[in-house]
Parts: structure tokens; C-alpha cells; sequence
């Protein structure tokens, strides 16, 4: 038995080393030894430390009705249903600080008319998102519509106005100086489905531009410095970014 319990150990211990490639181990190497816990584990170079799951906090999001979420300059959630049936999207995150938060909503909305249901009806949107950290939406976010429409609310004869969208609007060095700030909307006015009331979004506010009908995609901003509930600031923690492409 003990034979065999020591053949088992050597066989996973194998399959452990085989599942470390060389680049990985090289990659680990470089990186900044782990202060506490010396010695635990013994494959690689210097031990190194990694985030755990009770490092990320939960991040809920809803748009009415679509949205992406940079978070400095990394793509990290995307809404996976565009219209409807309205979704919350709840992703658990590494936060970093400071944190610039890049945000793009979209209300559904043809890009000739303005309008929704084969152009029967004018849609309107809205935005709201929560960190476990006590990242909230508010009146504090910077946002810019870069498409509106239909002009004047003219249904009849429905004409739009498009902006060019900065290619670099989501990175943490772009300039949002002069934009606005986000404007907050009541629940009632947004009308929230099923979804928005089975999470847990107290404490934040809903927002967009000024006008929730007529603004069809908005870019929001906004840089956290640090926790906002006051929790410690994080350790850095190495970080990789998957290329997502077919390479
Ligand atoms: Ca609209
Ligand atoms: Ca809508």
C-alpha cells in the first residue's frame, strides 16, 4: 500500500511539473519572490504571489440596453445579449488602483433613425453598475453622447447626428477633461426589468447624458483612486492579458 501510495505521489508529482511549461517557469522567475510563505510548493523558481479569489471583488452591471467595461485599458466585461431580454452581468474582478473605468452603453437604437421596433418606437436608456470595493455609478462619472437622435424627437421624418468615438477613449491616459458629467436618473424614469431587482445594487445611481431617450450611445469615465469602502490598498499582483485573437 505504501509502495503505491508513494508511486501515486511521484505520478501526480510528474504530472504537476509537466503541466509547468518552461516558458512559464522562466516567466515566474522574473517576477518578485513571494514575501510570506517561503517555500510552500516546490515547482518553479522563486515562489511568487498570485491573486486568490478572496482578492477580487464582484462587479454588477446593467445597461439598458448593451454595454463594454474597460478597466485601465483591458476589455473585462461585455454585455452578451445586445437587446433584449435585459441582463445583469456579474463578473468577479482584480481591482487595481487607481482604477479608470471606461464604460460603453448603448440604448438600442437604429443608426439611421433613432428609433426601435422597425422604427415605431423611440427606446430610451440607462446605466447603473456596483463594485464590491464601493465602486458606485453617480453624478461624479464623466459621459458623452456620440450618437443622438432622432433630432427633436421627430418621428415622422427621423434624422440622427453621429460623433466620431476616439480610437483611444477606453485607455487610462485619455483625456475626458471636458466632458460632462453623468447625469443621474430616477428608477422610475429608466424602468429597470426583473434582473436589475435580483442584485444587489444599493447605493448606486442610475446615469446617462441628460436626455435618457434621445442619447443612443454614451461613453462614460471615471478613475477610482482607491478602495472606496475604505478597504486596504491591494498588493500588486502579477498580472497577463490573453490574446484573444486566432493565433
Ligand atoms: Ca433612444
Ligand atoms: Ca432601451
Amino acid at each position: 500500500m505504501k509502495t503505491r501510495v508513494t508511486l501515486l505521489s511521484a505520478a501526480l508529482f510528474g504530472l504537476i511539473i509537466a503541466s509547468v511549461s518552461p516558458s512559464k517557469l522562466s516567466a515566474q522567475g522574473k517576477e518578485k519572490p513571494r514575501q510570506e510563505k517561503p517555500g510552500k510548493g516546490k515547482v518553479g523558481g522563486p515562489k511568487i504571489a498570485k491573486p486568490r479569489i478572496s482578492n477580487t471583488v464582484k462587479a454588477t452591471i446593467y445597461a439598458d440596453n448593451w454595454f463594454k467595461l474597460y478597466l485601465n485599458g483591458n476589455l473585462v466585461a461585455v454585455d452578451s445579449i445586445s437587446f433584449i431580454p435585459h441582463n445583469v452581468i456579474s463578473v468577479d474582478i482584480l481591482p487595481e488602483y487607481p482604477m479608470t473605468i471606461a464604460v460603453m452603453a448603448k440604448d438600442n437604437a437604429d443608426p439611421v433613425t433613432g428609433l426601435e421596433y422597425n422604427d415605431t418606437n423611440l427606446g430610451d436608456g440607462g446605466f447603473i453598475l456596483k463594485f464590491g470595493d464601493g465602486t458606485l455609478t453617480d453624478a461624479t462619472w464623466k459621459a458623452k453622447s456620440f450618437f443622438h437622435g432622432p433630432v427633436d424627437r421627430d418621428m415622422q421624418n427621423p434624422k440622427t447626428k453621429h460623433t466620431a468615438i476616439p480610437e483611444d477613449w477606453f485607455e487610462i491616459d485619455f483625456d475626458d477633461s471636458a466632458w460632462a458629467n453623468a447625469v443621474e436618473h430616477t428608477e422610475e424614469s429608466v424602468g429597470p426589468k426583473d434582473p436589475f431587482y435580483e442584485n444587489d445594487f444599493a447605493g448606486a445611481k442610475w446615469i446617462w447624458t441628460e436626455d435618457l431617450a434621445l442619447d443612443n450611445t454614451v461613453l462614460f469615465r471615471k478613475v477610482i483612486a482607491s478602495p472606496p469602502n475604505g478597504d486596504p490598498m491591494p498588493r500588486e499582483w502579477p498580472r497577463g492579458k490573453i490574446d484573444a485573437s486566432n493565433r
